[in-house]
């Protein structure tokens, strides 16, 4: 046993349980899975070396993990209606690289969301390979926190990318993926959707699905979508699916993670569930409470409120803090979400004038509108009482009740 053996790492895995126990996770990006997922990317697979596709591997002895990735791609096909799919990739970020090389040349122009206005590193920063590899041109939300769709086009047919990738970390509103299309072939642009944070609710039927309109859609597989951490590409495009393939084994990747490949079948198979969509719907309709309860509260959000699974918050025009210190502070109270730039932020990003609010993990906790009220009355108490001992106990002491209502063993 791994206490008897190594108490150090089964020490930390413990704490971790507890906090995960104790805390509200209100991290947008973040979720519990379920025990039959934990079980698969916890099982002997992990031994196993499969380098290449199902049928066409480098190593004797696949034929079980054959099964495994032919089950998850079949899955993953049907959840989105895609005709082609890569399941290997071992994360978000390997996903966007794979896409890239199918699509691009070194410097080719790309435009993608810029990151302080809700896109991801992965879409153009200079410190990601993607912002290093390709020359990006970043696009922004207008004064309303919305996608400003006539200045992508305006953007575009000046600066000619070949690629147009949209989809975001900390973006309150649905995208208009048929507008981007329209856009990307007026341009003669190829159009990539990361839709990591909203699949979850693709899958569900909430959000517009982006297949029909994207050459390429990424994805991650632990956010919203419930499953372990990692990747996936789609396409219904056979010579781009060709070229992804290549682009991740043997391009970037070595032999796939395939216990973590029959953990993302297992997920794939319960959202194909009908308590799925019924938990996105919740997902959805907490953020809502979520957000009206901060605003009556008196909070400035961006975009004025979200139609997705998370909220940003302006900490700083609304009780003059910066996001890093609400963040620690609620942090501190067991309450986690993330600092994060607001459009515009006049703050680093390290320091930042926002806090992102999601509601994906404490929707799987079972929490509903009520609780929503409580969460919102307990994260305006903390802000607006920071130097105060007593509240901020009195704070930590309601949250761990609250929590302790909703225990992870009934997941
Ligand atoms: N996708 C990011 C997040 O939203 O937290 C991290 O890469």
């Amino acid at each position: 046993m791994l206490k008897d053996k190594d108490y150090k790492i089964y020490e930390a895995i413990c704490l971790e349980q507890k906090r995960q126990e104790e805390h509200l996770e209100l991290i947008a990006s973040e979720n519990y899975v379920s025990k039959e997922v934990l079980e698969a990317a916890g099982s002997i697979l992990t031994n196993k070396y499969a380098e290449g596709y199902p049928a066409k591997r480098y190593y004797g002895g696949c034929e079980y993990v054959d099964m495994v990735e032919n089950l998850a791609k079949e899955r993953l096909k049907k959840l989105f209606n895609a005709k082609f799919v890569n399941v290997q990739p071992h994360s978000g970020s390997q996903a966007n690289m794979g896409a890239y090389r199918a699509l691009l040349h070194s410097q080719d122009t790309v435009m993608g969301l810029a990151l302080d206005h809700g896109g991801h590193l992965t879409h153009g920063h200079i410190l990601s390979f993607s912002g290093q590899d390709y020359h990006f041109v970043p696009y922004y939300l207008n004064d309303k926190g919305y996608i400003d769709y006539d200045e992508v086009l305006r953007i575009a047919k000046e600066v000619k990318p070949k690629l147009i990738v949209t989809g975001a970390s900390a973006y309150p509103r649905k995208i208009d993926f048929e507008r981007f299309s329209k856009i990307a072939k007026e341009v003669g642009a190829y159009l990539m959707v990361d839709m990591a944070h909203i699949a979850g609710l693709v899958a569900a039927g909430l959000h517009e699905n982006p297949l029909p309109y994207a050459d390429i859609v990424t994805s991650t597989t632990h956010k919203t979508l419930r499953g372990p951490r990692g990747g996936i590409i789609l396409t219904n495009n056979e010579e781009i699916a060709k070229k992804i393939d290549k682009n991740i084994f043997p391009g970037i990747q070595g032999g796939p993670l395939m216990h973590i490949i029959a953990a993302k079948a297992v997920a794939f198979g319960e959202a194909l569930k009908e308590e799925f969509v019924n938990y996105q719907k919740q997902v959805i309709k907490n953020a809502e409470a979520l957000a009206n309860e901060l605003k009556k509260l008196g909070y400035k959000l961006v975009s004025g409120g979200t139609d997705n699974h998370l909220i940003l918050v302006d900490v700083k025009s609304s009780v003059g803090l910066t996001g890093k210190y609400a963040e620690k502070l609620l942090c501190s109270l067991n309450i986690t979400c993330n600092k994060n730039t607001i459009p515009n932020d006049t703050e680093k990003p390290m320091i930042s004038s926002g806090i992102r609010l999601g509601t994906p993990a404490i929707t799987t906790r079972g929490m509903k509108e009520e609780e929503m009220a409580t969460i919102a009355y307990l994260i305006d108490k903390a802000l607006k009482n920071h130097d105060n001992e007593k509240i901020k106990n009195q704070v930590k002491a309601e949250v761990l009740l609250l929590t302790s209502k909703f225990p992870l063993k009934n997941i």
